[in-house]
């Protein structure tokens, strides 16, 4: 043991300086991305075709489809056509036409407010959808419990996971084509974030909007079905529909069934789903309502987001397809231009709208990555308040147990390399000091032994990497209400920054910075044991925070220092951490 250290010293006095040193070891992230240096300098890395799991570890090629999915139609479509030609079937769709009785004498020319909040969410769709899949390159894999354990994924388009014990989530994640993902750099998550949860702001706004008008003028009479005969009207679309000989243009005047269930489903089912899923990923709701994420896990959600994404592709493929393929000048007409003819004015419009959404296509990227600290701040801007909301759930600790304890946790970050860590490590952490001053009455220097004399604090809680990984752990240490009430932290004191020992992928040190209310919260720790042993190197070792209502990369590991601090903007880069300096994250991240 070191001299003057142990668990009945008192911890030494320290200058309230000594921390502020180590912010002359930060370094100030770029304002423009440049590809070459992105992210550490990873170098773009494919990932493979899409793959599902269909047996312990048998993987089934989803390209497979294509031929299947080929096969199947060529099948359906002689069936149906076999159909057609009996005499039940032929009395079925003389009862059953397409369109329920209800429906017809309506008009098919929609409103012009329908119009252009039609392509409103289409333009917004376009980022959400790019932004969302380039979120899924973070993490290429889906799983249905709260685990991430390799090999226990149900789809992925990466490889295995390979067997080093330090593999990192970095390192598995994949990078997209510029003009498919948004941005389409390997690990942009940061950026494609702020496009996905900004767009979605204005996407529900949008929807709320049209949720009301929709009611509020009885046009809802499109969208949802209000007979039951919709199902065998369906049925009937279907079978003309496959066996390829379909009523005369403009004969169902009213949406056929089959057209009202895609629509309604789209509208009524897959918009909220998609919204409610997204919430089940947030590490604040989760923790806070345990009791539903303990069923509704964020792999679950996470999943089942996917799989909406998937309705939408698929809708809007065969939605286009059947808009072009039957009387699409009529049909855009409806949509576009209030009218029920076959002038070419709604083509013109429709083709005007198609201009706009070509240029936000093609300049998103471009601009991202030139204007990267525009996009945080717009993104901001747009989910900062939600994300505020939700900080302010405050879970106390009790819902997991060690039946829930992950097999697996995976390592995330840059491995900490310096001489000193080293130095440290090799010698068991006795002359590890964890150091709080800044904004304080009371400085104070700890070894571990001191920190371990303090009243302990224990938890079983998920950590959420904003990658999209999970894993629940059981943690052991130091509350922070626990070092707060040692250290004695000044009123003027709003901000507290935790610096690592290691050094983030960019160079010069890693390190977060949260808001002092989260400090006092039951689950806010300072943790030197993880699952029953003291944390191991790759997990933080000797000391990393716990905040479970913030994202994990704003859990620090291998912590040095901690300094209270009135604002977060005098600190390196000034926008509240290493990630948000260097990688465009957000300070608040709640969800
Ligand atoms: N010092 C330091 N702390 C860090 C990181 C890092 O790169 N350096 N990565 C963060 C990220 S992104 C995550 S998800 C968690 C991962 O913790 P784990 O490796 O124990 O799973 O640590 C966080 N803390
Ligand atoms: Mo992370």
């Amino acid at each position: 043991m070191v001299e003057g250290a142990g668990p009945n010293t008192p911890p030494s006095k320290v200058s309230p300086e000594f921390v502020r040193s180590f912010r002359s070891q930060l370094t100030s992230g770029e304002d423009v991305v440049d590809p070459s240096t992105w992210a550490g300098s990873v170098p773009p890395a494919s990932g493979v075709a899409p793959r599902v799991r269909v047996w312990a570890n048998r993987w089934f090629n989803l390209l497979w489809l294509l031929p299947i999915g080929f096969v199947v139609l060529i099948t359906a479509v002689a069936g149906a056509k076999g159909l057609r030609s009996t005499g039940v079937v032929q009395l079925f769709i003389q009862q059953y036409p397409g369109t329920s009785e209800a429906a017809i004498g309506e008009t098919a020319a929609l409103p012009v407010w329908a119009g252009a909040q039609h392509f409103l969410n289409l333009f917004l769709m376009i980022f959400i959808i790019r932004s969302g899949v380039q979120i899924l390159t973070d993490h290429p894999r889906l799983y249905w419990t709260r685990h991430s354990t390799p090999g226990r994924d149900w789809f992925r388009i990466q490889k295995p996971v390979p067997a080093d014990p330090l593999w990192t989530a970095k390192n598995d994640s994949i990078s997209l084509p510029g003009q498919v993902g948004l941005p389409g750099l390997r690990h942009s998550i940061g950026l494609a974030r702020w496009w996905h949860l900004g767009t979605n702001v204005l996407w529900l706004l949008n929807g709320v909007v049209f949720y009301v008008l929709l009611f509020a003028t009885g046009q809802w009479r499109h969208l949802v079905p209000t007979s039951w005969d919709v199902f065998p009207n369906a049925m009937s679309v279907l079978i003309q529909y496959l066996s390829l000989d379909w009523p005369p243009e403009g004969h169902w005047v009213a949406y056929n069934g089959l057209q009202l269930l895609a629509y309604f489903v789209t509208v009524f089912v897959a918009a909220p789903a998609a919204l409610i899923t997204g919430l089940g990923m947030s590490p604040a709701l989760s923790t806070r309502f345990r009791r539903i994420s303990k069923v509704f896990s964020i792999q679950t959600a996470r999943s089942l987001h996917f799989l909406v994404l998937i309705w939408f592709l698929v809708f809007i493929v065969l939605h286009v397809s059947m808009v072009v393929t039957t009387g699409v000048l009529r049909n855009v007409n409806h949509m576009y231009a209030s009218r029920d003819d076959n002038s070419w004015l709604g083509l013109m419009i429709f083709g005007v709208s198609m201009v706009v959404v070509t240029v936000g296509w093609v300049a998103a990227t471009p601009v991202t990555l030139r204007h990267p600290r525009i996009v945080q701040r717009a993104g901001f801007a747009l989910i900062g308040p939600v994300q505020r909301l939700f900080e302010h759930l405050d879970a106390k600790p009790g819902e997991y147990t060690e039946a829930d304890i992950s097999p697996y946790f995976w390592h995330n970050g840059r491995y900490p390399d310096s001489d000193e860590y080293r130095a440290l490590l090799d010698g068991n952490f006795v002359d590890y000091r964890l150091r709080v001053n800044g904004l304080v009455d009371n400085p104070q220097d700890f070894d571990l032994e001191q920190l371990r004399a303090l009243p302990a604090q224990e938890q079983i809680t998920q950590h959420f990497c904003i990658q999209g990984w999970s894993g629940v752990a059981r943690w052991g240490g130091v509350s922070m209400q626990t070092i707060m009430d040692q250290v004695h932290p000044r009123p003027e004191a709003k901000w507290v920054v935790f610096y690592s020992l290691g050094d983030g992928p960019d160079g010069g040190i890693y390190y977060d910075t949260h808001p002092i209310d989260q400090m006092g919260y039951h689950l806010t720790m300072l943790a030197y044991d993880m699952n029953g042993a003291p944390v191991s190197f790759g997990h933080g070792a000797p000391l990393r925070l716990r905040n479970e209502t913030q994202l994990g990369f704003k859990q620090v590991k291998w912590v040095k220092g901690v300094e209270f601090v009135a604002d977060y903007a005098e600190v390196g880069g000034g926008f509240g951490g290493y990630n948000e300096d260097h990688e465009f994250f957000g300070y608040r991240q709640s969800l």
